[in-house]
């Protein structure tokens, strides 16, 4: 950094800190603010456009419902979320013309006729009907995840305040906002609870009285409000996307005051002169996770016991359970990158100093727990998995409709799940899993008359598994098999034998498909998948024409390989051995591998074809180094040199230009021990794709880059994917000193590590189960074995000059 910069900085600074109101506290784990968000701009209605003030407010969630608090004074604005709020309908979007035309696509292929093969398989293999209606799709049965709606408190005031200050507290899960009006001390303290499932707003001043306000709910279309029973009420039901309507959905809103007046008339809550005021707000809807009828919760019933049984606990009670629950996953984990003291700056001024420093090892950790918070708060046991958005959205119509991308999205918002300690925070996604297999087999046997099942690369909560609507990216057949590498993660991490059980049959479904579908290339005799995409990205093929779809492109032979791979593991963990274990096994052996180019690159397709945009964000081809492990420094150093060359030469190139991409940069250069590398990357996201409130950026908001970048600093600290619990394999020069607690590696062994000076100066391993593993820092190796008691600690010293 110049003088000149540090200077600036230095100014910027001082002055943050003489003019503003600071937290109470100082603390790491803090998002704040001295200006609320403003809740008078309107929403633009196009959803590929984010909304400024939006991406100011802070997000709270419980897994199924998530809010975004505005903390604006005049009018507060809760923008509120219920995962489940989708348009569209279940639909059968199979394409029966797809079978008989596949080996012509492949004997075209084969022959190096991509024009005529591209034509035929758009023309025989993508989906039937509107697809995800080029991912506009809220009105077509694909459905889009959408904004449940907004909650307005309008104090009815515009005059002056000062001393304003918010904050979202990541250890505790509550925004506070604070202000003084007319020399009143007002406070706002709002949390999501999952133990009552409610959202809890307390609002209190410092003198009697002073709280008056009216309270309404609303959404852009498809809503009525009404008061009933001491409640307000929105309630409606969304379109199916085949001309009549589908989900319904209710929220209720309840006040509970100290003195004063609560009165509710037609679809307003009026309070006056109150002292404090709690108010209470439930949501839900008909959905259940159920192919194919997807329906069957009393959401009427389900949300009026929820505001019936909070409203007889206290506010002290209700944040007592709600911490308890919240902090029993987010404690597990401490990460300090620096003895500097923080300094007092709020959270969006940090952001535009990152720009010019590069440097922020506070803002650093913020992130990375901040991933964690978006993972416990969007991903609870029992909910939905995370979308595109997480859990928040504020749109009808959602980018890529809020869905669930499996050709690398929702994969990464799960890749902090295990290595950040938040293994339960998974498990939504293997319900979701599970619920593919029946709509899955059924695609697998219409499209391609393979056993198992299948899905592409765009799913939904409607049992969406059929190719998407163009064979340019719709033709991603290797999404059940990324998808389904996540349960052997799970267990490798967990040893949960009963959750394995659980998943063979899916593991085993998915691996059957693959058996199936790959076949034999004439020139080389190995096993290729295809027709398939390397997702999304373009090549010209060698009759001139640009082309996606190929046969065997990299991507698709790494994840079956690390299917198969776990298939057989998982095979052994339970104890199966049988036909079709040692017929995947044989089939493994003859998988087509991965190869090196003449320029040293790793190959993205089965022959060198020149790439039409060599930067491209997606970085496919690169699986086996990250998440997978097919490609990995002890078994296969040549193939790790080559993934470095494809990293140097896509960054070079342009690429990591949306946020999640420079996320996954992050993994991969932390897999190649390229710590300087990898935060470079980290920069990337922080300076490039990063809002105000820290939301990730593709851009439009996408939170896939926010799990990606606390996957990958978590990858630089801990590496455990190749049979080795390696301490720091990617530190970069920049943080010299440190700490991290809590940090878990396959084989169940919870890591806690200091370092000096670059250097390890000690680690604790914790066995959860008991077991043997190769310890690994620098070059030294150290062989142990741990009891299997989760309370016995194991501490490991490491000669830091070794
Ligand atoms: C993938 C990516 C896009 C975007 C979309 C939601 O298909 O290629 O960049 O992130 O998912």
């Amino acid at each position: 950094m110049t003088k000149l910069r540090s200077l600036i900085l230095f100014f910027a600074v001082a002055l943050f800190a003489a003019c503003n109101v600071q937290p109470e506290k100082t603390s790491d784990l803090k998002l704040w603010y001295n200006e609320p968000a403003d809740a008078s701009v309107k929403d633009d209605p196009n959803g590929w456009r984010d909304d400024r003030e939006w991406l100011k407010a802070l997000p709270l969630g419980n897994g199924s419902m998530g809010v975004m608090v505005f903390g604006d004074v005049n009018q507060e604005r809760i923008q509120l979320n219920e995962e489940s709020m989708w348009s569209g309908s279940v639909n059968d979007n199979d394409n029966p013309e797809a079978r008989e035309a596949q080996q012509e696509i492949r004997r075209l292929l084969f022959e190096g006729k991509y024009k005529e093969a591209t034509a035929l398989t758009n023309k025989t293999q993508i989906c039937k009907g509107a697809g995800s209606g080029h991912g506009n799709g809220a009105e077509v049965p694909f459905g889009c995840f959408q904004t449940l709606g907004d909650l307005r408190i309008d104090f009815g005031k515009t005059s002056e305040f000062e001393n304003y200050y918010r904050e979202l507290d990541l250890n505790d899960a509550v925004v506070r906002v604070k202000y003084t009006r007319d020399e009143v001390n007002f406070q706002r303290e709002i949390f999501t609870s999952y133990p009552d499932q409610v959202m809890v707003a307390r609002l209190t001043a410092d003198r009697p009285g002073q709280l008056s306000f009216s309270c309404t709910m609303d959404r852009p279309e498809h809503f009525k409000t009404y008061a009933e029973g001491g409640q307000l009420i929105m309630t409606d039901a969304l379109p199916d996307g085949k001309g009549g309507e589908n989900l319904h959905y209710m929220a209720r809103l309840k006040a509970i005051a100290k003195n004063g007046k609560i009165a509710y008339k037609d679809s307003q809550l009026v309070v006056k002169d109150a002292d404090e005021v709690i108010l209470l707000l439930a949501a839900s809807t008909d959905y259940v996770l159920n192919y194919p009828e997807y329906k069957g919760r009393d959401y009427a019933e389900v949300t009026a016991k929820s505001i019936e049984n909070a409203s007889k606990k206290s506010y002290k009670e209700l944040l007592k359970a709600h911490l308890s629950e919240y902090q029993n996953y987010f404690a597990r984990v401490d990460l300090d990158l620096t003895p500097a003291e923080i300094e007092p700056v709020p959270t969006d001024k940090r952001i535009e100093l990152f720009r010019e420093s590069n440097s922020d090892p506070h803002l650093v950790e913020l992130m990375f727990q901040y991933g964690r918070y978006l993972l416990i708060s969007s991903s609870r046991p029992g909910c939905l998995p995370a979308n595109l958005q997480g859990l928040w959205a504020n749109k009808i119509q959602t980018p890529w409709n809020g869905d669930y991308h499996t050709d690398v999205n929702v994969q990464m918002n799960y890749w902090p799940a295990e290595v950040t300690n938040l293994s339960e925070m998974h498990l939504p996604l293997f319900d979701l899993l599970e619920s593919l297999v029946k709509p899955g087999t059924k695609t697998a046997d219409v499209q391609y008359g393979n056993r198992g099942w299948v899905i592409h690369p765009i799913t939904n909560v409607w049992g969406y598994t059929a190719p998407g609507e163009a064979a340019s990216w719709g033709m991603h057949t290797g999404g059940s098999a990324w998808i389904s590498t996540h349960i052997a993660e799970h267990y490798r991490f967990t040893g949960d034998k009963e959750f394995l059980k659980r998943m063979y049959p899916v593991l085993k479904g998915a691996s059957e498909f693959y058996v199936d579908w790959l076949v034999s290339d004439p020139e080389t005799g190995k096993l290729v998948s295809g027709p398939a995409v390397s997702p999304e990205n373009t090549f010209i093929a060698p009759d001139g024409s640009r082309s996606q779809i190929s046969m065997g492109p990299a991507h698709d032979q790494q994840v079956i390989w690390q299917l198969f791979t776990d298939f057989i593991y998982a095979s052994e963990e339970l104890g199966m051995e049988n036909d079709f274990v040692r017929e995947v096994k044989e089939v493994r052996q003859e998988l087509a591998g991965p190869k090196i180019g003449s320029d040293g690159r790793l190959m993205e397709w089965a022959h060198e074809f020149p790439e039409v945009e060599p930067g491209h964000r997606h970085i496919s081809h690169l699986f086996a180094v990250h998440p997978g492990e097919q490609i990995n420094t002890w078994d296969t150093p040549e193939l790790v040199n080559a993934a470095k060359k494809s990293l140097d030469y896509r960054i070079a190139n342009g690429g990591g230009h949306t946020g999640w991409s420079a996320a996954w940069l992050i993994s991969q250069y932390a897999r190649v021990f390229e710590g300087d590398n990898a935060k470079n990357s980290l920069n990337t996201v922080l300076r490039k794709s990063t809002s105000p409130n820290l939301f990730g950026q593709h851009p439009p908001f996408q939170m896939d880059a926010n799990f990606g970048t606390t996957a990958g600093i978590a990858e630089m600290l801990l590496q455990s994917h190749a049979g080795v619990l390696h301490l720091l394999p990617a530190l970069p020069e920049e943080w010299p000193e440190g700490s991290v607690k809590g940090l878990k590696g396959r084989g169940g062994f919870v890591v806690d590590m200091n370092w000096k000076n670059s250097r390890l100066v000690s680690a604790k391993i914790y066995s959860e189960k008991g077991g043997k593993i190769r310890l690994l820092y620098n070059s030294d190796y150290t062989e142990l074995s741990l009891e299997p008691d989760e309370t016995n600690e194991y501490k490991v010293e490491l000669d830091s000059g070794k």
